[in-house]
């Protein structure tokens, strides 16, 4: 299917409205009948053809105000009424559809998913449900009858209050709901099924009483609390910091197996990836627990950015999700420690997002053009997006944005609004000017700040030199200059920070860098100062200044800012790796300074003073995070000396990881931000020692001694890396505990991907015939060949081109089955321009496969066009 883009300059209002829809579903997985009832409003008195969206159904009649409707053309994506005999600018339209949940695989609108069925619309699933103007800037009132069979699916769910409900012949029953919010059609939601009840209720600060429904699948109840405890926690959280306040009377969430992504924010009735939603202490990790926190409060939060405020067309995505994400950020943050919290986004964006806007996906937070919309759910939409509403956030301070934020809603609640509606509610409540500020929001790609200094010791006066370049991006060739705010501390040689003055008066530490050249001058400086650049990142920028090992040492051991302390051993790290990589490429011996292990081993002697900042710090970047410090990525090349890095490390500081190991002593589990730092500095040391001789006994013990999953996988994780004795024991032993689980068998299957073995590959396709694994389960799909394209980049990109041929062979059959997923798990294969001529030949070919299929979806076409093109 060749359709065509969409352009953003192109949106037009719509000339027809729904005010109202009724919808009845007679639910079978088989056999699904759909009658929606909708009115109609005229807003363009001219206009004489509706056209309505609509695909993948068997359609059966429509009805124009109660009389058969027959002056219409149907083709493959919608409907075409005319309208030209009809002068009344009201009407109700009938439309019948016809359904089979069972048999939808693409998890888009309405599907089966294990013994229940649920939809998911966004962004433009609804359309396969019922013929609608299916576009989020119809916002209507939405009244639901479900039907079905009241043994098979005791509980029918859909949004809003449930009004009514009834029993029928042959043990059928129905339930009625009301929503009495206007919402456009990517927030409808239904869902059928049996399940576990976890209820709750919480009371809003305003005094009303809101019922809180968690439905897990059967037998999963003791796996609820924590999703129920995350979700009270966002509410309250909402209200604290940003004054909002929940509207219905009811909140539910759904837990299902099979799901593309990890949640929906359908109003009043959140559909999340089980995931997401289960854990206890055997089955989940501690990562596992915040995630699931993070997500739970995600959703939430969408109820005022995304659901009361919402997006006027698809190309203002990032409207609702960089605001959402900054917020759950926020309220992670506020919860644990703001310093990880940052870290750990800062790792995701410099990795993840930096390497799309290097690939031929380049866009900017707000698109330009879109054929598959699925397609831009980005990281750069939504990661970078948070990083520009968080730059707001810097150069408005936390009082000026939540003026902003108060403004933003008052003027556009209930309706569908832009990212230049937000910023400029940004801009009069605050009185800050945003003009240049904007760019970020039309421009693509990553910039550079190039940074050079002088000091001159006479006069006590140093000085910054500042130049940005943004590159040219596959999607954008030129790059105008943009607003940047730049964050910065002066330390002197005992790290203790020196006031920023300039002619006597005290300057701020965010720099306005606004020009493509620009000076920065600071006075009464005594010594030569050791400046901390880009402060907690800022601004999603590159960072180019020349370093000293000295320099990064003093930043790492006194810098009073954890994040700059992390960031200059990043960079040590990464000078290392490159340094080596230059001699593994010449066939040199490898070489590790000295004055770097000295500055770890003070480090992890001060443990105790920042037990969460030293696991982050002696944490070794991954292979994917230093791949990303290249131009030219050499997978193997990093894999040896990344390797080395780790077993030098591990055999130097062998006895000082042993005595911390030895001095964390965790009987019970609990989930607090104390002991899960102990666990992950404990678990960082194993991951070392298992490097060296004692390691198969520690990890052995290790994972025999575990009473939680996050010690568990930890020695799992470690026998696998450092591929020790006890390996396959502890992997059959997992795997026979676990077998019947699909969730926790994915961290199973996610370390079998990641196996340094050579016959890794061998083994994953092994996998796939392996009874706990479904192709049709996106998480089982993504544990196992995600990890294995992702997060195993030296098997993947073997030369002999077998990991790009297994990938292909995947596609081609999820192209079928799941093309939203399958457009997911391309990515790594269209990013070709990032490795040597031999490999990129032997990528373009497998994209050129499968370009030559017949009905290759939208989703694949738009990124295998656009990388064969680049
Ligand atoms: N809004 C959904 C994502 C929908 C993705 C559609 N392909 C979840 C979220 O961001 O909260
Ligand atoms: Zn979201």
């Amino acid at each position: 299917m060749q359709s065509k883009a969409k352009y953003r300059k192109d949106y037009k209002t719509p000339d027809f409205t729904v005010t109202d829809i009724f919808l009845d579903f007679q639910l079978d997985p088989n056999h699904t009948v759909v009658t929606a009832i909708s009115k109609f409003q005229r807003l363009n008195h001219e206009s004489t053809t509706l056209r309505l969206d609509g695909h993948s159904f068997q359609f059966a009649s429509i009805k124009f105000n109660g009389e058969d409707f027959t002056a219409y053309k149907q083709d493959g994506e919608g409907l075409t009424l005319d309208l030209s005999a009809q002068s009344a600018d009201q009407f109700e339209l009938e439309i019948v559809t016809n359904l089979v949940p069972a048999t939808n695989t693409t998890l888009q609108g309405l599907y089966q998913s294990g013994e229940g069925i649920c939809t998911q619309c966004e962004a433009e699933g609804f359309r396969q449900i019922t013929y609608f103007l299916d576009r989020p800037d119809v916002l209507a009132r939405y009244s639901v009858r479900i039907t079905a069979d009241k043994s098979r699916y005791p509980f029918l769910l859909s949004n809003g209050n449930r009004i009514a409900s009834g029993e029928l012949d042959n043990d059928y029953h129905w339930v009625e709901w009301q929503d009495p919010f206007p919402k456009p059609s990517y927030l409808f939601a239904l869902v059928a099924g049996d399940f576990d009840l976890l209820k709750d209720s919480f009371t809003t600060k305003s005094g009303r009483q809101v019922a809180l429904e968690l439905y897990v699948d059967r037998g999963n109840l003791d796996r609820a609390d924590w999703a129920m405890h995350s979700l009270k926690k966002s509410m309250k959280w909402d209200e604290e910091r940003f004054g909002l306040e929940y509207d219905l009377d009811i909140y539910m969430i759904v837990a299902v197996d099979f799901f593309n992504m990890g949640a929906m924010e359908n109003k009043g009735l959140n559909v999340f990836n089980s995931k997401f939603v289960l854990a206890n202490p055997q089955t989940a990790t501690d990562d596992d627990y915040l995630s699931i926190e993070s997500v739970i409060g995600h959703e939430y939060f969408h109820n005022w950015t995304g659901n009361r405020v919402t997006c006027r067309d698809w190309f203002q995505l990032s409207l609702k999700e960089g605001l959402t994400v900054f917020r759950d950020q926020e309220f992670s943050s506020d919860s644990g420690s703001r310093a990880v919290n940052r870290i750990n986004n800062v790792k995701l964006l410099r990795t993840a997002q930096f390497a799309e806007d290097a690939s031929p996906m380049a866009h900017p937070i707000r698109p330009e053009k879109v054929m598959e919309m699925n397609n831009f759910y980005t990281m750069t939409v939504y990661e970078k997006g948070a990083e520009v509403i968080r730059m707001m956030h810097t150069l408005l301070g936390e009082k000026g944005f939540q003026a902003g934020m108060k403004l933003y809603i008052a003027e556009n609640d209930g309706k569908a609004a832009t990212c230049e509606n937000f910023v400029s509610a940004m801009e009069r409540a605050s009185g800050v000017d945003l003009t240049q500020f904007r760019r970020w929001y039309s421009q693509s790609g990553t910039p550079e700040l190039s940074i050079s200094d002088s000091y001159d010791e006479k006069m006590h006066r140093y000085q910054l030199m500042v130049s940005q370049m943004t590159p040219p991006t596959a999607d954008q060739m030129d790059k105008a200059n943009l607003h940047i705010p730049l964050k910065i501390a002066l330390y002197d040689q005992n790290g203790m920070p020196q006031m920023l003055v300039n002619n006597g008066e005290v300057v701020n530490d965010v720099l306005n860098v606004t020009q493509r050249e620009q000076l920065f001058e600071f006075h009464d400086i005594k010594t030569r100062p050791v400046p901390a650049l880009l402060c907690d990142f800022s601004a999603p920028v590159k960072l180019d200044y020349d370093y000293t090992t000295e320099q990064l040492i003093t930043l790492l051991k006194y810098a009073k800012n954890e994040f700059v302390r992390w960031d200059a051993m990043q960079m040590l790290f990464s000078q290392e790796l490159r340094r080596n990589l230059n001699l593994y490429q010449e066939e040199q011996p490898f070489e590790f300074s000295q004055e770097i292990l000295t500055a770890l081993a003070y480090v992890l002697a001060h443990y105790q003073q920042n037990i969460e900042l030293t696991t982050l710090i002696l944490t070794l970047p991954k292979e994917t995070e230093f791949a990303e410090t290249f131009k030219i990525i050499d997978p193997e090349g990093i894999f040896v000396v990344r390797d080395f890095m780790q077993r030098h490390i591990a055999a130097s500081l062998k006895e000082q990881l042993l005595d911390v190991y030895n001095q964390i002593r965790l009987t019970e589990y609990r989930i607090n931000t104390q002991d899960i730092a102990l666990r992950g500095l404990r678990n960082v040391c194993l991951q070392y020692l298992a490097f060296t001789e004692t390691g198969n006994m520690l990890v052995n013990k290790h994972y025999l001694y575990a009473n939680n999953m996050t010690d568990s996988l930890s020695a799992l994780n470690a026998a696998v890396k450092a591929q020790l004795m006890c390996r396959d024991n502890l992997l059959r032993d997992f795997e026979e505990k676990w077998h019947q689980d699909g969730l926790v068998m994915d961290k199973w299957f996610a370390l079998q991907a990641t196996r340094p073995d050579p016959n890794v590959l061998d083994i994953v396709q092994q996998l796939m015939t392996h009874p706990s694994f479904n192709f049709n389960n996106p998480n089982r799909l993504r544990a196992l060949v995600g990890s294995f394209i992702n997060q195993n980049p030296r098997a993947f990109h073997t030369i002999d081109g077998s990991g790009y041929r297994f990938l292909t062979d995947v596609l081609l059959k999820l192209n079928d089955s799941n093309p939203q997923v399958a457009a997911r798990l391309i990515e790594p294969l269209i990013r070709f321009g990032r490795y040597d001529g031999q490999r990129q030949t032997l990528m373009k070919r497998a994209l050129e496969r499968l370009n030559e299929i017949e009905n290759l979806s939208k989703d694949l076409f738009e990124k295998i066009e656009k990388a064969l093109n680049s």
